[in-house]
């Protein structure tokens, strides 16, 4: 299902060629010194985070098999992370005991705008969803951003625009 998705790319950029010197690939904890923090303040705030903490919270992620796929695009001549999306990955009673997938904290670093890695790594991510057998995959997102993601296939159920609700702590 990877090809169905890759096909939507002017000019032709894939997982496997995502362009120049660069490569998509699973998060890992050498992504502290690579930008990954600071790529992720693009997005909301991250606040301090200790190398300690990144590596004990990666390994956390690590230990729920099969939850977290937090993917990265790195730019390997500079070494840094300039686009990251995570796709979490629920699991139900409903649906015969099936999985739903979220996808979260997606950004691309500004200076790498046009280049289709917005599209690249959210289709990543939704075919990855479809690949595990997710019966559905949802997201939040500012209202700025909602033609982008209806471009990619992302729709408002009957009676669902508007309803995310939230309880800030
Ligand atoms: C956006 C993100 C969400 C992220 C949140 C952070 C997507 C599709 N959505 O809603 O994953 O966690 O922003 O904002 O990337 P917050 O700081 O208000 O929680």
């Amino acid at each position: 299902n990877f090809t169905k998705y890759m096909s939507k790319f002017n000019p032709r950029i894939s997982i496997m060629n995502p362009g120049d010197n660069l490569l998509v690939r699973p998060l890992n904890s050498g992504d502290y010194d690579r930008g990954f923090l600071k790529l992720l303040s693009q997005l909301t705030k991250v606040g301090h985070v200790t190398r300690e903490q990144f590596h004990e919270r990666f390994a956390t992620m690590k230990e729920c098999k099969n939850t977290y796929f937090v993917t990265v695009i790195e730019d390997t001549l500079l070494h840094e992370v300039i686009g990251a999306a995570t796709l979490v990955v629920e699991q139900k009673f409903l649906h015969d005991a099936g999985i739903r997938g979220q996808l979260e904290d997606v950004v691309v670093n500004n200076t790498y705008r046009g280049k289709q890695l917005g599209k690249l790594i959210v289709l990543t991510i939704v075919a990855l969803a479809e690949h595990l057998g997710c019966y559905k995959i949802v997201l939040n997102c500012k209202d700025k951003l909602i033609p982008f993601y209806k471009s990619l296939g992302y729709a408002f159920e009957p009676g669902q625009s508007n309803n995310a609700m939230t309880i800030r702590f």
